[in-house]
């Protein structure tokens, strides 16, 4: 017996029965087990060590080609009824869900060894935080586990105390794209994972507890779990306000997270708490507080530099892995926008010489863990999270979406949240609908049908009369030669600015159909080689370009029938009219 609780040595138990490892290991999460499991990799030639003198306790992964990112067409939601899954998850029985991937993991784990890895997604003692267990048959999951998520003991001990805890199974298999299944069975707080290796299809702590499984739970108990990364900023007056941002993926929540002020605001500082995912819950006095239920980062490197990210190029100079980037002949990793080195191989393993691809996979990831990072705030390991001022959408708009705008109240706010979307084509003026919806940047992570979460999310404002401030920003902007319009990066903090302002009621605002917009002189462009035409420019609506983008986010709704919230279609009506109305008078 290796733990106290009945429950989980009866499941490990069942699940060794079933795959048929050749040995069980419980993992306890100490710094020797990961040294451990990374001198095995490195013997099995899964792992090769990157050089020690520049990238001390550095190690690169290669996966195997057909593995190199989440699979949304194999990811599936299994609930009784399919319209709880809704129009946005693919969708099984629990029955037929199991039974086709019990079938797969039958002998899974012969001539494996099968680790048990007991988890916590949030600080250890914090009541918001859930924990579960992985069972997978891959050491390099168990080592992104380590970084990413608080692991071992401690997480055994709570759960062997609440006595609940989500189920993870996962195996590698043999990497069969055609046996490949992401399973989720919510209401068993269970999922079952196999054929891939990749992080989120594999490291079952992330997008699959922590978001979809979580969302489900989040509905049922009154919270939230959000794709959203959470950070501190601090003004030079000592001031702090804390805020979520939800970006659809590689829309750069990380670098936004990380973000280090422009030399023309001196003595702010940000706090970083996370970068993909937020646990909202209210407290006694109805103030929305949020934890990152991770400790790590697995982000993309490719672009990553002293300019979009000086804070994460020098936190993955050491203890960091790396999962499917180039090496240099001194045996650095490199990857395409490192803006130094010269790549000798790619990631595949094989000489580059410049005439085929890319050297870093486009998805190539690292994993760190997040005291790594130069800006982490002690505050992330708070177990009473941080108070969240606003919440702040966005997306790719080049021609659309303003720089920024609030929602005029909750209601409103989840609209703007509900139409977040992102450009996947060149769409020139008018050609708005060529965006992936993706709403709250939860398309592929929400456990349960959008419109249910619609209303859950509009529920919120029955529980609390000082809910944050909501906002949609946009750095994506481009003029017709495609040249961006604003220079993001650290200079977005300028805008973040604007935010905090409105939440204290410091700065004013144009009313407009969409939303509240900024002045465009208050928007501080001091130092900045913006226009004040180009300012007007981001700081205003096409009011026609609206109304098309509001029709097709109506007729995006209609896909999800009757389980649409009324208010949501009020609110969406409510746009329509307003703007109709300006259309009208300057006709
Ligand atoms: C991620 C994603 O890996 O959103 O964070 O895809
Ligand atoms: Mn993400």
């Amino acid at each position: 017996m290796t733990t106290k609780l009945p429950a989980l040595q009866q499941w490990v138990d069942e699940v060794a029965a079933r795959t048929q490892p050749d040995a069980i290991h419980w993992c306890t999460g100490t710094e020797d087990e990961y040294q451990d499991l990374m001198e095995l990799m490195v013997a099995e030639g899964t792992m090769a060590p990157l050089n020690p003198d520049s990238y001390p306790n550095c190690y690169l992964h290669l996966s195997d080609p057909s593995d190199v990112a989440r699979v949304e067409h194999l990811t599936f939601v299994c609930t009784e009824a399919q319209e709880d899954a809704g129009p946005n998850n693919n969708w099984m029985s629990p029955a037929e869900g199991h039974a086709r991937v019990d079938a797969l993991f039958e002998g899974a784990m012969r001539g494996r060894m099968m680790y048990v890895i007991p988890y916590c997604m949030g600080p250890i003692d914090s009541p918001y935080s859930r924990c579960g267990v992985e069972i997978t048959d891959s050491k390099y999951v168990v080592a992104n586990m380590k970084l990413m998520t608080r692991m071992g003991t401690a997480a055994l001990e709570r759960i062997e105390q609440e006595g609940s805890f989500v189920r993870g199974l996962h195996s590698t298999g043999d990497l069969d794209p055609d046996k490949r299944f992401i399973m989720h069975f919510p209401d068993e707080l269970t999922i079952k994972s196999i054929g891939s290796g990749y992080g989120g299809n594999a490291l079952l702590g992330k997008k699959c507890h922590a978001l979809r499984i979580a969302s489900h739970q989040a509905r049922e108990e009154g919270w939230l779990a959000e794709h959203m990364m959470i950070m501190g900023i601090e003004s030079p007056e000592g001031e702090t306000h804390y805020i979520a941002c939800a970006f659809p993926s590689a829309c750069g929540k990380t670098n936004l997270a990380m973000l280090i002020p422009p030399h023309s605001m001196p003595g702010w500082k940000i706090h970083t708490l996370g970068d993909d995912i937020a646990w909202l819950h209210f407290d006694d006095e109805g103030q929305l507080r949020a934890i990152n239920p991770e400790s790590g980062y697995f982000g993309v490197v490719p672009g990553t530099n002293k300019k979009t990210n000086e804070n994460a190029f020098n936190m993955i100079t050491h203890d960091a892995i790396f999962t499917n980037v180039g090496r240099t002949i001194d045996n650095e990793p490199w990857w395409e926008g490192k803006q130094n080195g010269e790549p000798a191989y790619d990631w595949r393993g094989q000489e580059y010489d410049g005439s085929e691809g890319k050297a870093a996979h486009p998805n190539s990831r690292f994993t760190v863990a997040a005291t790594n990072n130069p800006s982490y705030s002690s505050l992330a390991d708070a177990p009473e999270g941080v108070p969240i001022s606003a919440i702040v959408f966005g997306g790719r708009r080049k021609r659309l979406a303003p720089l920024v705008y609030e929602a005029k109240n909750w209601q409103h706010g989840v609209l703007v949240g509900a139409s977040v979307g992102s450009e996947t084509t060149a769409a020139a003026i008018g050609e708005v609908g060529v965006i992936r919806r993706d709403p709250m940047a939860m398309k592929p992570f929400c456990g349960y049908n959008f419109g249910d979460y619609w209303q859950h999310w509009l529920s919120l404002a029955e529980k609390s009369d000082r809910l944050p401030r909501i906002f949609h920003v946009n750095w994506f902007r481009q003029d017709d030669d495609g040249n961006f319009l604003w220079p993001g990066f650290g200079e977005n903090l300028r805008v973040l600015k604007w935010i905090i302002d409105r939440c204290e009621n410091r700065v004013g605002a144009r009313e407009t159909p969409v939303g509240y917009l900024p002045e465009p002189s208050d928007i501080d462009t001091s130092e900045l080689d913006v226009p004040a035409e180009i300012m007007r420019e981001l700081t205003s609506i096409d009011v026609e370009h609206w109304q098309i983008e509001n029709q097709h986010f109506a007729e995006y709704l209609d896909g999800f029938g009757d389980r649409v919230p009324q208010a949501l279609r009020d609110e969406q009506q409510r746009v329509a009219m307003e703007l109709e109305k300006i259309a009208l008078k300057t006709a």
